[in-house]
């Protein structure tokens, strides 16, 4: 994965529903990436390439926490 660094944030569940947990990756930055593992790899199925955009909503470094924890 990219980018793990020691103050960004995780959230994992079956976001799709089909059965397999993906992983959500939140940056102490603007940076988003989501992953579904493949069961041998973690594959990045979706990133906001760093634009602080998550589906409308405007996530940056003061907000991190205020997003699901
Ligand atoms: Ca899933």
């Amino acid at each position: 994965m990219v980018g793990l660094n020691e103050n960004d944030k995780y959230a994992s569940g079956d976001f799709d529903e089909d059965g397999n947990d993906e992983l959500f990756c939140f940056s102490n930055t603007k940076w988003i990436q989501y992953y579904n593992w493949s069961g041998a790899d973690w594959n990045m199925d979706w990133t906001n390439d760093g634009t602080g955009n998550l589906g409308g909503f405007n996530y940056n470094v003061s907000n991190v926490n205020e997003i699901l924890w």
